[in-house]
């Protein structure tokens, strides 16, 4: 009996002791795919000192990521070169085949963040296309740079490890669509292009950023109120063409001209960015009237880049049948509008969408 028990205890401890022995297993660190759309970060200049007047998209994404081997330390990546352009080229037809592309890859099990590179002309948007068409809630995350990646302290490389590291990190899930450069993370509904040249320029002034990165690790602050992605109720799938929403600036006596202009070019939605609160001069009103009464949606937002266009406050929107754009930008409100569009033309409806998300 006692050897019996003696044998079973001896048992017990060898186990004990060999796992006790094995190495603990590392973490598996996670996939991000890096899909490159061109822009500075993958610009070149004649000199290191060229900050302007450089070439845009000339390196490509093994370039890019083969330019920060740190990037090994925080996730396995792939890359792939979806477009190589500068991104005051990119149209909607570039957002849907990038949607697209982005929504596959979440759906895989062996991708767990997407991370974008793209120019920061019109980032902006597009991150705010994806906030509102990407269907997952794993993180995805838009950075570009300000510098090409030849110049002295180009911040294309630490921009883009924050972008991995945020992408594979899992406390960035479900945040909606992220834009992070120059070690801020912001929310792609947001976030706008504040300067024309410096490093700080992606801010959401009056919002504030989601949260920052440090030595390569996220910290947030707050969360978006609005809808995103695992929330959104529009859905690319069936489109082939999206449909066109333009944008008309006012000034001192912009009259009606470029909003004619816009419906004889056939949009479907126009977005009027008003002075002050979305004011319309007398004759942008009376031809915004005249569109509207074609069909075309018309969206009230400001060129002011700060604050709200109230429902109801410079324009009866209730009796022009208009929609306020909220805090929207124009450029932002026109996405919106866009995906809007391919839901619903009833205007209380998408007067709801810009409430929403
Ligand atoms: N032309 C700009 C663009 O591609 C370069 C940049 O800032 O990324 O958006």
């Amino acid at each position: 009996m006692n050897t019996r028990l003696t044998q079973l205890a001896a048992g017990v401890l060898a186990t004990v002791f060999s796992v006790a022995a094995q190495p603990a297993r590392e973490p598996r660190l996670p996939n991000v795919a890096i899909l490159a759309t061109g822009g500075t970060i993958a610009g070149t200049g004649a000199t290191s000192t060229t900050t302007v007047g450089y070439k845009a998209a000339t390196l490509g994404v093994d370039a890019l990521i083969a330019a920060v081997p740190e990037l090994a330390r925080v996730a396995h990546v792939s890359g792939e070169q979806v477009f190589q352009i500068a991104s005051e080229n990119m149209t909607p037809g570039h957002w849907l085949q990038l949607a697209r592309r982005v929504n596959e890859l979440l759906a895989r099990d062996d991708v767990d963040g997407v991370a974008i590179t793209h120019g920061t002309d019109t980032l902006e948007e597009t991150a705010y296309f994806l906030d509102l068409v990407v269907k997952r809630s794993k993180p995805v995350v838009l950075v570009g740079a300000m510098r090409p990646s030849t110049s002295l302290s180009a911040d294309g490389p630490m921009n883009l490890y924050n972008a991995v590291a945020l992408a594979a990190s899992p406390d960035a899930a479900g945040r909606g669509v992220m834009v992070c450069m120059n070690d801020q993370i912001n929310a792609a509904r947001d976030v706008t292009k504040t300067n024309t040249a410096t490093l700080d320029t992606f801010r959401a002034p009056e919002l504030g950023p989601l949260g920052v990165m440090e030595s390569g690790h996220p910290t947030f602050y707050r969360t978006t109120t609005r809808l995103h992605t695992s929330a959104t109720e529009f859905d690319i799938g069936p489109i082939q063409e999206l449909p066109k929403v333009g944008i008309v600036l006012a000034y001192a006596g912009s009259g009606r001209v470029a909003i004619d202009a816009m419906v004889a070019a056939g949009v479907r939605g126009i977005v009027h960015a008003g002075t002050g609160n979305g004011s319309l001069s007398t004759d942008a009103k009376a031809a915004l009237v005249e569109a509207r009464s074609k069909g075309i949606v018309v969206v009230r937002a400001s060129r002011v880049p700060g604050g709200t266009v109230a429902r109801n406050g410079e324009a009866d929107d209730d009796a022009l049948d208009f929609v306020a754009a909220d805090n929207l930008s124009p450029q932002k409100a026109r996405v919106l509008l866009t995906l809007a569009l391919t839901r619903t033309a009833d205007t209380h409806e998408i007067q709801g969408m810009f409430r929403r998300y």
